[in-house]
């Protein structure tokens, strides 16, 4: 389907459900909603900086109201806004303990996981920071009402759409209902996302490795020997690659996607704590291996599992991802394997 650069997301939205003939909406107005929750959110983290500027002191702004957090105001403002949608009958987020239930009388047929403001140690410091989405059918009939932990526990390859939304020199929207993957651009003087990145495809090839060099010494000795080769000069090969972290997965993964390019966060031996590395599955791992696919890329744990294939046994569960590009993803499987 043609779908011309600079219609706004709403058009998108439509048309795409007009390929469904059987489609109820609902996936449709559940979209919207969350695309009013992140205006809200966009709409703050840019005037972020100016809290103390602009006099905030303890607690209290200027209108006497309370000042939250940044993660705590993007956390309430989804939850708040999805929690009476009518689309959705459970939720569950990166910043919560447990799952949380939509209000009585509200229930729908989706599920919603996300991560309300990921890359938090940028927040303070003017650096890119993004919101994460997954949304799958809920697996328990609708007249059963609250939605369960069943319910919100499916693994990635079930997703129904995934997306993030980018707040950077501009704030993107990037998602997928299975049909491609497609960027949206906001005009804030108008408060509306416009397609600016229609049907995106990741270079088959990386230009970029993005990882936390810093925990070299944590890492098992192929991981280390695949940086060593990223870095060896060979000019048939196009290597050395570049090195780009940011340290927002958001941002390092829409720079690897539209420039191409290789994200790891693998297994260390850094924190007992943390057998598995640092990232979550249900609300970055999983999402973003679902938009990888789609742009035609792959994401994958490193001890031979897809990411998509997995069944996630807890809300918080961490998973080792490495994504982008799917030349240098198998790679980098050929490097664990001791293939290479
Ligand atoms: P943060 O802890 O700052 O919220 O999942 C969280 C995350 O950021 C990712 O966005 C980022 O890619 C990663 O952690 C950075 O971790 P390191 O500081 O260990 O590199």
């Amino acid at each position: 389907m043609h779908r011309p650069v600079g219609i706004t997301v709403s058009r998108h939205i439509i048309d795409s459900q007009r390929l469904h003939p059987e489609a109820t909406g609902e996936l449709s107005g559940l979209l919207s909603e969350l695309i009013v929750a992140a205006k809200t959110i966009s709409a703050e983290v840019n005037m972020a900086g100016l809290a103390d500027v602009i006099g905030l002191s303890g607690k209290t702004n200027i209108q006497g109201e309370e000042v939250q957090k940044m993660d705590e105001f993007a956390n309430n403002t989804i939850k708040k806004r999805m929690a009476r949608c009518g689309y959705i009958c459970v939720m569950t987020s990166e910043e919560e303990e447990d799952i949380i239930p939509v209000t009585e009388g509200y229930e729908g047929k989706y599920t919603l996981a996300f991560d309300p403001l990921d890359g938090s140690s940028n927040i303070d410091v003017n650096v890119s920071i993004g919101t994460i989405f997954s949304i799958h059918r809920r697996r328990t009939s609708l007249t059963m009402g609250q939605g369960t932990k069943e319910d919100i526990l499916q693994k990635g390859s079930e997703q129904v759409a995934a997306g993030y939304i980018i707040y950077g020199s501009s704030t993107m929207l990037v998602f997928s209902t299975g049909e491609g993957v497609h960027g949206f651009t906001l005009d804030p003087s108008v408060g509306e996302f416009f397609l600016s990145h229609p049907d995106l495809k990741i270079p088959s090839k990386a230009k970029y490795y993005s990882i936390n060099e810093g925990n070299l010494n944590y890492w098992d000795k192929n991981i280390r020997r695949y940086i060593e080769h990223v870095k060896e000069i060979d000019k048939d090969d196009d290597r050395p690659l570049s090195g780009r972290y940011i340290g927002t997965l958001v941002s390092d993964f829409h720079r690897n996607l539209i420039s191409g390019g290789i994200f790891l966060y693998p297994v260390d031996n850094k924190n007992p704590e943390k057998p598995s590395g640092k990232l979550r599955l249900m609300y970055e791992a999983a999402p973003f291996a679902f938009i990888i696919e789609q742009a035609g890329g792959k994401a994958i744990t490193g001890d031979g599992r897809n990411i998509s294939d997995i069944e996630p046994e807890s809300l918080h569960q961490r998973v080792p991802l490495i994504i982008g590009c799917q030349y240098d993803v198998e790679l980098v499987e050929d490097f664990l394997m001791e293939r290479k």
